[in-house]
């Protein structure tokens, strides 16, 4: 895999220099959608019928969003929003949503890989077999600086559904009668080869407002790692000879959120601490406190710690606060560089800063090329969200021979953005705040 990297990486060179120039004002081949401001009101989509997805799933949510490739992200998702049945407009989630960085440093210390900004991980996108898109579409991609110039057109986009078991089950109090229902995804998915590697960068938009971004690592380990005589891998042959050298993949997510239509929105971390039970309390206590965070912030996971994006304007039916809380994923965080050693950035919107590390773009002299140096207590009022989700890859005999798919992501779900279960149905849609006393 080093070897392949590396000649890639030589290949890579030659065009690096006029990707890094055109990244600044041309961000995409793609049309009208690259062309939008992104402090565009949310009205819907803006984008030609090639580069829209419109999905009305049959459980009566629809979810809108234009898509553009972009030559270092790869696949960027814009203008995304939300509509269940009971909402006479689409609720606008995200502006942008996209990858900012997949970073692979080896145990070893030999070498590190920032795949998107610097091994062609865009220009590595895959043709999708009908067969591996089932029930959806795959269309076409313009891959910006394609290795091959005449031939830069990839069957590489599925939108297609699925269906992921129950939204709910309520058994009613009367007779027999049992609520259930069972929940359909909108799937929008990539494959993109890096080296040895194949990494599908998923995004699913449930029926219920939550969406779920997912790196899958597959494909094949590279036999060039299998060299580890230095206690750092792996035996994956017969006997004790081929050591895979264990690695990391740091997956980075940039996260615009434009909720009601405003890229203005506030942000509120959530602590929770157990106590004791009091003196003759029958159980432990929890205390809850919100923290606002007004400045930009380089924030950890921890247990019983959460936070959420706030609308400033938006309101459901209830008059709350339209928010998306996050929830973090499972992580092996990575302390060996300084923009891995936090699990999350919030920091103010700037044009220039699109990757999490080896930003291509021009921030001005001392601005830094990573997301870390940009949390420099400024204010939020646009913030943008940036996570990271870590992987530690000890390869097992199992990895071979093709590398079951592992995945690492989090997701978004919503917190008050409809007055209730966006798919309550219509007998139960009165049960809403102190539960009804025939109930
Ligand atoms: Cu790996």
């Amino acid at each position: 895999m080093r070897v392949n990297r590396i000649s890639r990486a030589g290949n890579r060179a030659a065009v690096g220099l006029s990707v890094a120039a055109l990244a600044v004002g041309v961000t995409s081949a793609a049309g009208p959608a690259a062309a939008q401001p992104k402090a565009a009101p949310a009205a819907a989509a803006d984008c030609s019928a090639a580069y829209r997805i419109e999905q009305k799933l049959s459980t009566g949510t629809t979810w809108r969003m234009c898509w553009r490739y972009d030559t270092n992200a790869g696949l960027v998702l814009e203008d995304i929003s939300y509509q269940p049945k009971g909402e006479a407009q689409p609720i606008k989630v995200l502006t942008s949503a996209k990858l900012a960085q997949i970073h692979v440093p080896y145990d070893d210390g030999s070498v590190e890989y920032d795949d998107l900004t610097g091994f062609g991980f865009a220009q590595g996108l895959m043709n999708l077999a009908p067969a591996e898109c089932p029930g959806g579409t795959i269309k076409t991609v313009k891959v910006p600086d394609a290795w091959d110039p005449e031939n830069p057109n990839v069957k590489g986009l599925c939108t297609t559904t699925r269906s992921r078991g129950h939204a709910y089950r309520m058994q009613a109090d009367t007779g027999n009668r049992v609520y259930q229902a069972q929940g359909k995804d909108l799937l929008v998915y990539t494959v993109n080869q890096v080296g040895w590697y194949e990494y599908m960068t998923e995004w699913r938009f449930q029926d219920d407002g939550t969406i779920n971004m997912n790196v899958g690592a597959t494909g094949s380990l590279s036999p060039g790692d299998y060299d580890a005589g230095d206690g750092r891998g792996w035996p994956i042959g017969k006997g004790a000879k081929a050591y895979a050298t264990s690695h990391n993949h740091n997956v980075f997510w940039r996260l615009n959120f434009g909720l009601d239509g405003s890229t203005k929105n506030k942000v509120e971390q959530y602590d929770s601490v157990v106590s004791a039970p009091a003196q003759g309390g029958e159980a432990p206590r929890t205390k809850t406190t919100r923290t606002k965070v007004t400045k930009e912030l380089a924030g950890d996971a921890k247990n019983m710690r959460w936070w959420r994006v706030v609308s400033n304007t938006g309101k459901n039916k209830d008059d709350h606060a339209r928010s998306y809380e996050i929830v973090p994923g499972a992580t092996s965080k990575y302390p060996g560089r300084s923009y891995t050693k936090h699990d999350i950035y919030f920091t103010d919107y700037k044009k220039c800063e699109q990757f999490a590390s080896h930003n291509p773009r021009n921030c001005g002299t001392g601005a830094g090329k990573s997301v870390d140096k940009w949390v420099n207590g400024q204010t939020l009022t646009q913030p943008i969200v940036w996570m990271n989700v870590g992987f530690h890859h000890v390869a097992r005999d199992e990895d071979q021979q093709p590398m079951p798919v592992h995945w690492q992501g989090f997701s978004i779900a919503p917190r008050d953005v409809t007055a209730m279960n966006p798919l309550t149905p219509p007998a139960l849609a009165d049960q809403n705040g102190q539960p009804d006393n025939g109930r």
